[in-house]
C-alpha cells in the first residue's frame, strides 16, 4: 500500500483482522518467534526504519514484531488507508465496468478497478478431521487463534496436536509450565536448536553498520536467507572434515544447519542420508528414553525435505516427567470427547486440548474467498488440482487480480519480508506500467499461464522435497482433494532465479498479459 501511495494512486487497504501484521497478529500462542534472524526479516526498503527499529533478540518473539508492523505502519502514516475487521466473502469481475465487486461478511459492497489479494500463504488454518471435536467442554483451539488475552497453563492437563514448526514451538514453550502435558505425533518432523540470544549492543551497532551487506547476501541466496548452502558437496570432503563441520553448523544459529550445508544435501539421497543420520544421533543424544528416541526421529523423509522446525529444547522437553508422547502410529486418535481424546488403547482427560494442526497452505485463502471470474467461473474450480497462474501474479479468467505472491511466486519458501519485497517492487512497477498504458483491463494469457505452470512443476524435480507429503507439495490431510499432496503450489528454484524471471518479464514489456 505505501509503495502505491507512492504513485498517488487511490487506494485502500481491507484487513479481515482488528489490526496490522498479518500472522503476526494472529499467532499468538505461546513459543511464537521467528526462525530467521530478526535482523534479516526487516523490511529493506527504508534506511530509516532500519537504523531506528532495534531488535532485542536474534530471533524475535511475535510481541516484538507485532510492535514493528506496527511501528512501520505509523511511520509511513498508513492507518488512515486501512479498514480493519473486512472479512471478504466474494468477489466479482464485473466485465462491462472492468471492476471488482467486493462482498464483505458483515454486508457490506465495495467496488474497484484493480483488486490485489495479499491474503498470506498460511492464513486459512485447518482443524483435524477428528469425531467429536465439538464436543469438548473445556477450552480448546488452533494455535492460529490462541486466546488474545492469554490462557492458564499452570497445573493444566494439556494435550497439543501436531508437531509442525508451530506445535515444536508450543511444545517447547509450555512443557515446564503446564501440569501434564500429552503430545499427539503422526509423523515426526527433523528439528534444530535455534540458539537463541539477545542481541547486545556491540552487535547492534554491527547489524546498523552492516545492515546493506546484511540485505545483499539474503539478495543472493535461494531463500532469501543469510544462509546459502557451500559451494562443495559432501563427498568431496573428509569424513571427519565434514563432523567437524556438522558439529559447527548443529551449534551455530538459525537456518544455517538447513540452508547453509554442503550443496547436495537437499538434491543427493545419499548425502541427504549421511546428514539425516548425524541429527538422528543428536536426537538419540538428548532424549533420555530409548524408545522415545526413534519415536521422534522421522523414519519417511530425509532431513530437510520438509520444513525445519526450529527448537529450543524442544527434545528435552520429553525428558521431563510431566511430559508424554503418544505416537498415533501406534493408537490413533478414534475421538474428541467431552472431558478428553480417546486413542485406540485409552481415554486421556483434559482440561486444554491445542490443536497445531497446521494450515491450508498456499491455496487455502483464496479458496475460502469466492473469486468469480470471466463467465461465472471460480478461481476454486479453476485450481482443482494444482493453482495455475502465471508468475504468481496474474490467472487467465481473471483481468484486473494481480496477486501479491500468490500461489507459485517466489516468496513461500523465502525468508518473508525479502521475497515479499521482491514481489512488491515488481508489482508497483506492474501497476505504474498499467497506468501507464491507460489500460482499464490486465489479464494474464492462457498460453504464457500454461508454460509457467509447466516450468512450476519441472523445479520440483529438482529437489527431493516431493520425498514426503507436507504443506508445500500441497498437502494437508484435513482438507478434501489435498490429503496425498502431488500439488505444485510453490516456486522451488529459489527467489534469484525468481528474481531475474520477474525482471526479465519487465522488461520486455510484460509478455505474457494482454493490456486493453
Ligand atoms: P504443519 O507444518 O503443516 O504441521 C501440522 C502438524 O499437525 C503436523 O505434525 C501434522 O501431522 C499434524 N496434524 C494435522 N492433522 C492431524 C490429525 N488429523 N491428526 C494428527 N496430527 C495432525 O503446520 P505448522 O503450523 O506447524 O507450520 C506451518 C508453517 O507455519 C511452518 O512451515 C512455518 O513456516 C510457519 P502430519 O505431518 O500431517 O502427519
Amino acid at each position: 500500500m505505501h509503495r502505491l501511495l507512492q504513485l498517488d494512486i487511490d487506494v485502500t487497504l481491507l484487513e479481515a483482522e482488528s489490526g496490522p501484521g498479518g500472522t503476526w497478529y494472529r499467532n499468538r500462542y505461546p513459543g511464537a518467534r521467528f526462525d530467521s534472524e530478526s535482523w534479516s526479516y526487516t523490511y529493506s526498503f527504508d534506511d530509516d526504519i532500519v537504523q531506528e527499529w532495534e531488535w532485542s533478540e536474534h530471533f524475535a518473539a511475535q510481541p516484538e514484531t507485532l510492535r514493528y508492523v506496527n511501528y512501520v505502519v505509523d511511520k509511513f502514516d498508513l492507518r488512515p488507508h486501512m479498514q480493519f475487521d473486512c472479512v471478504l466473502e466474494r468477489a466479482v469481475y464485473d466485465q462491462d465496468r472492468r471492476s471488482w465487486t467486493i462482498e464483505m461478511a458483515d454486508g457490506r459492497v465495495l467496488t474497484c478497478r484493480f483488486l490485489l489479494p495479499a491474503i498470506g500463504l498460511l492464513s486459512a488454518p485447518t482443524m483435524p478431521a477428528i469425531e467429536g471435536i465439538e464436543d469438548f467442554e473445556g477450552p480448546s483451539f488452533h494455535t492460529f487463534h490462541w486466546p488474545d488475552e492469554g490462557v492458564e497453563l499452570a497445573g493444566k492437563r494439556v494435550a497439543v496436536i501436531g508437531t509442525g514448526a508451530t506445535g515444536v514451538q508450543v511444545i517447547a514453550e509450555i512443557a515446564d509450565k503446564v501440569g501434564e502435558l500429552s503430545v499427539f505425533q503422526r509423523r515426526p518432523n527433523w528439528c534444530a536448536p535455534l540458539h537463541n540470544a539477545p542481541i547486545t549492543p556491540e552487535e547492534q551497532a554491527h547489524i546498523k553498520a552492516t545492515s546493506d551487506e546484511i540485505f545483499e547476501r539474503c539478495s543472493l541466496s535461494p531463500g532469501g536467507f543469510i544462509h546459502r548452502p557451500i559451494r562443495a558437496k559432501m563427498a568431496e570432503v573428509s569424513e571427519a572434515e565434514r563432523l567437524e563441520f556438522w558439529e559447527e553448523l548443529y551449534a551455530s544459529p538459525g537456518f544455517g544447519v538447513w540452508l547453509g550445508n554442503y550443496r547436495d544435501i537437499l538434491t543427493d539421497e545419499a548425502s541427504n542420508a549421511a546428514f539425516s543420520a548425524f541429527i538422528a544421533d543428536k536426537i538419540r543424544s538428548r532424549v533420555d528414553d530409548p524408545v522415545v528416541a526413534e519415536k521422534l526421529i522421522p523414519k519417511d523423509h530425509g532431513f530437510g525435505t520438509r520444513r525445519v522446525p526450529m527448537e529450543t529444547r524442544y527434545y528435552e522437553a520429553y525428558n521431563r516427567d510431566n511430559v508424554e508422547l503418544v505416537d498415533l502410529n501406534e493408537t490413533p486418535i478414534v475421538s474428541v470427547t467431552a472431558t478428553g481424546i480417546r486413542t485406540s488403547d485409552c481415554h486421556r482427560e483434559f482440561d486444554l486440548i491445542v490443536y497445531a494442526t497446521g494450515f491450508d497452505a498456499v491455496t487455502g485463502a483464496y479458496d475460502r474467498i469466492e473469486f468469480v471470474g470471466v463467465d461465472g467461473q471460480t478461481l476454486a474450480d479453476k485450481w482443482q488440482g494444482s493453482p495455475i497462474n502465471y508468475l504468481g501474479v496474474g490467472a487467465h479468467g481473471f483481468p484486473n487480480l494481480i496477486m501479491v505472491n500468490g500461489p507459485t511466486a517466489g516468496s513461500a519458501t523465502t525468508n518473508f519480508p525479502r521475497g515479499i519485497e521482491a514481489s512488491v517492487d515488481w508489482t508497483t512497477d506492474f501497476v505504474r506500467a498499467i497506468r501507464e498504458r491507460g489500460a482499464t483491463r490486465v489479464e494474464a494469457n492462457a498460453e504464457a499461464e500454461q508454460d509457467w505452470a509447466d516450468h512450476i512443476r519441472q523445479m520440483y524435480d529438482l529437489l527431493l522435497i516431493e520425498q514426503s507429503p507436507n504443506w508445500m507439495t500441497g498437502y494437508n490431510s484435513n482438507v478434501e482433494g489435498h490429503e496425498q499432496g502431488g500439488r505444485y503450489v510453490i516456486y522451488a528454484g529459489g527467489l534469484p532465479r525468481y528474481r531475474n524471471e520477474l525482471e526479465e518479464i519487465a522488461a520486455e514489456g510484460y509478455p505474457g498479459f494482454t493490456f486493453d
